[in-house]
């Protein structure tokens, strides 16, 4: 189904670049002196570089800045970020902190008030409008997922059923009973729910539910598995992306020609950078994304370094926006994993494994060495379908196990042990999955 996409604000959205850029560089002038006058880390770091406001005159000044990156966030833990009162804070995220310290993310009225917007944003650009019901699935909590959805379908005027992760039946049965229109969730999310509908309660999804599109982000997810949903639920499924330290959700969404994800650049400045040196790549290059927050009051971030992989393009698009599109992401530098000295993203796995017939996209990938060499197992379940055909004797599946050996042996060049499990016994995600899992770490 391909819906309606839409432009909410084109004053924005199809400026002309020339005004863009004429906006960007008024914002950034004032953005530094804000930071330097109300951050005390900006502060002190604007001294160590000897540099002062002033210095920054426009956007060609911007490699004077130092980066920002997440090392300075977890140091500043808990409010050495801030740079306003905290009088002035509505609200405060926090990530979990599972590798190393958390890190904080403020929001002003105003900083709602641009989520909100650039929300809204991402709304219309997947065709959602007032009438419509957003089936909100994305974690409601210190996951900046929930609230981003939520405050932008305020703004757009469509009503909003906060379900949040988990509950898949109950999710299920709400989607079908309120006739929800907008799916928002994780891509994985997703998959698992045209799962559970088809095989729990025995539903064609795209009969019983009205989803006409989803808005799937949070995690890398590949063309394979949007093929997957769209077929299965009968929806156009949009990529979004974000990040807490910037905003949340709300940096940039596809449009509905899906050629890469066009950024709010009167929000964020976009950099694209070679990780290794900081100097920039050309548009059409990988390199990771580095954003700078022209509007934000309680927490600007300047050249924060994201950690994603992309590209970037300010060629127009023909959707009628003038604001660049980035590639989708890749994965993090600090994802990719390395077997017998082969790297790939998790992402290529999920690729390779959904490209053949009959398998599903639930697998877990465990790396381990056991003794010199490293070993791939990805445990895999077959589709639904197929596990039935077979009467759950896994062994009649040897030709589609051998066909998913092949098809990832072609695409990451490492032989990995394939081992196929029974429908429901690969663990589900409803957030963000984690489907490597690197056990030799564990032995070190
Ligand atoms: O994941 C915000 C978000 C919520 C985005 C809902 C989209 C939808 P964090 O938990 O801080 O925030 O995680 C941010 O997730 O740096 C990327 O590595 C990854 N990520 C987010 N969106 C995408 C995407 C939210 N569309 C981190 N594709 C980011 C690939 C994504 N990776």
């Amino acid at each position: 189904m391909k819906v309606e996409s839409w432009i909410f604000q084109p004053e924005y959205e199809s400026m002309k670049r020339e005004d863009l850029e004429k906006l960007q560089e008024e914002r950034l002038r004032k953005l530094v002196r804000y930071c330097y006058e109300n951050s005390p880390f900006y502060r002190k770091r604007f001294k160590e570089a000897g540099l002062s406001p002033d210095d920054i005159k426009g956007l060609d000044d911007l490699s004077k800045i130092p980066f920002t990156t997440k090392d300075d966030m977890r140091e500043a833990y808990p409010y050495g970020m801030l740079a306003t009162s905290l009088e002035n804070v509505l609200e405060i995220h926090a990530s979990s902190g599972t590798t190393g310290k958390p890190t904080t993310t403020f929001y002003s009225q105003r900083d709602i008030d641009i989520w909100s917007e650039v929300m809204a944003r991402i709304y219309a650009s997947a065709g959602a409008k007032k009438g419509d019901i957003i089936h909100n699935a994305y974690g409601y909590g210190l996951f900046t997922g929930g609230l981003g959805f939520h405050y932008g379908a305020l703004k757009i005027g469509a009503a909003v059923v906060p379900v949040s992760s988990g509950g898949t039946e109950r999710q299920l049965t709400l989607a079908r009973e309120l006739g929800t229109t907008i799916l928002c969730c994780t891509p994985t999310y997703a998959m698992y729910l045209a799962e559970y509908a088809r095989t729990k309660l025995g539903w064609d999804p795209k009969k019983e539910l009205k989803w006409k599109s989803g808005i799937f982000g949070a995690e890398p997810w590949s063309e394979k598995l949007r093929q997957r949903i769209e077929d299965e639920l009968g929806l156009e499924a949009f990529d979004i992306y974000g990040l807490s330290e910037i905003i949340g959700p709300g940096v940039s969404v596809e449009c509905g020609e899906h050629d890469g994800l066009h950024v709010f650049e009167d929000h964020w400045l976009v950099e694209v950078i070679d990780p290794a040196t900081g100097e920039p790549v050309d548009e059409g290059e990988v390199g990771e994304l580095v954003i700078t927050t022209l509007t934000k009051e309680a927490m600007p971030l300047l050249r924060y370094r994201t950690g994603d992989l992309t590209t970037w393009t300010t060629e127009e698009c023909s959707c009628g926006r003038t604001i660049g599109r980035m590639g989708r992401i890749l994965g993090r530098a600090d994802d990719m994993v390395k077997v017998r000295g082969v790297k790939f993203w998790p992402k290529a796995l999920e690729e390779a494994i959904l490209s053949v017939e009959g398998a599903s996209g639930h697998f877990i990938a465990k790396i381990e060495r056991p003794k010199i060499m490293d070993v791939l197992t990805i445990e895999v379940e077959p589709d639904p379908e197929v596990f039935e055909m077979v009467k759950g004797d896994l062994s009649k599946l040897e030709p589609l196990r051998k066909k998913i050996v092949d098809k990832v042996r072609n695409a990451i060049g490492v032989t990995p042990n394939v081992v196929l499990k029974p429908v429901g016994s690969v663990q589900r995600f409803t957030g963000k999955a984690k489907r490597v899992v690197d056990l030799r770490k564990l032995n070190e």
